[in-house]
């Protein structure tokens, strides 16, 4: 008898121990839910005129995973009268898009006019929305040698296309120094290295200086697949050249460019590193994504082929060898010395020795 009193008094203690137990877990759960640690994932922005636009961009970034679709604004600090303001993610279509656009380059362009109807931009030829949270954080990368005249257009239609699509973005011009043969998807390479250590990308746009959409509902953004952006581009009556072309302007996920190690960096001279790049997304099981044609339309500064950027005679011998080459050249292997970095209002240019072939 004794002995099984005992026997019950411990069921009955660890019964209690277990409740207890259930009772801790229930607690922690909704604790989790509770609107102190919502606030925590929110997106906040200080947003007294007198704090620095910068700073308050510094402060946005702390905080990702914004979901909630309502606006908050909580008032915490009566005496500095400091506001809290929970922005909303932008909408998956921009409101602002205007469709079709009339694209010349006849008329000349100077960058100070260009930086004054800009001015939203930040230092570096940064961008992101004033009033709601961009779905993307775009680096654009352009490889550039001598060529002025088009960066000069290209910031002039682009700048306020890309504010109008409501991206969080950055302009990167990519300089090859020297006198050596041009490598574009060398520089490409570079750009993504580059623009990573200064911020928290998630969508890299590969872009030559020379080509233009003509119509901003061509959104240059990132998707699930690598996308192809320059699809019906004047200089080729408006269609593909050839159904895998993959030149001109191009969007990639930090994802999808590190799966395919990047692009090849011993591509010296005009062509087949397009080809090559295609090739390693086919081997990496993945599949280009498009604009319509009509979306997709771009126009491409007219103009003769660079000086130090000829015809590269060996591009068809190495297309060819793609899936072999591909593990030991890319991203993994770059090697390049920066000779610059400079903060332009419009854009960062950064100046770079990349060797010769
Ligand atoms: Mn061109």
């Amino acid at each position: 008898m004794l002995y099984s009193v005992g026997f019950f008094s411990k069921i009955c203690v660890a019964f209690v121990c277990l409740c207890g137990i259930h009772l801790i877990v229930a607690l922690f759960f909704y604790l989790s839910e509770s609107p102190f640690t919502k606030i925590k994932n929110y997106k906040m922005i200080l947003t007294d005129s007198y704090i620095l636009n910068s700073q308050s961009h510094r402060i946005s970034d702390l905080f990702t995973n914004l979901r909630d679709n309502e606006t908050d604004e909580i008032r915490f600090n009566e005496t500095t009268s400091q506001k809290l303001t929970v922005l909303k993610q932008c909408p998956e279509t921009s409101p602002r898009l205007e469709g079709p656009l009339h694209i010349e380059f006849s008329q000349r362009v100077d960058l100070e006019m260009v930086y004054k109807l800009n001015p939203q931009l930040m230092k570096g030829g940064r961008y992101k929305p004033s009033d709601c949270v961009a779905l993307q954080k775009v680096a654009i990368i352009i490889p550039f040698r001598n060529r002025d005249e088009h960066l000069k257009y290209w910031l002039y239609y682009l700048h306020p296309i890309l504010q109008r699509q409501q991206l969080d973005y950055g302009i990167y011009i990519v300089e090859q120094a020297g006198e050596s043969t041009f490598n574009r998807a060398k520089l490409l390479n570079v750009g993504y290295a580059e623009a990573l250590k200064e911020y928290d990308y998630d969508c890299f746009i590969f872009s030559d200086v020379d080509i233009i959409p003509m119509d901003d509902r061509n959104i240059y953004k990132c998707s699930s697949q690598p996308r192809h952006l320059s699809v019906s581009m004047d200089k080729f009556g408006f269609r593909l050249p050839y159904k895998h072309y993959f030149g001109g302007v191009s969007a990639m996920s930090k994802q999808q460019f590190e799966k395919i190690n990047g692009f090849p960096n011993n591509y010296w001279g005009w062509g087949g590193e397009d080809d090559d790049i295609f090739n390693r997304l086919k081997f990496q099981g993945m599949t280009i994504s498009r604009p319509s044609g009509e979306i997709g339309k771009c126009r491409m500064i007219r103009h003769s082929r660079d000086k130090k950027n000829e015809a590269n005679p060996q591009r068809f011998k190495k297309i060819s060898h793609t899936r072999q080459t591909m593990k030991t050249d890319g991203i993994r292997s770059l090697k390049y010395t920066v000779i610059s970095i400079e903060k332009e209002k419009l854009y960062t240019k950064i100046t770079v020795d990349i060797g010769k072939p």
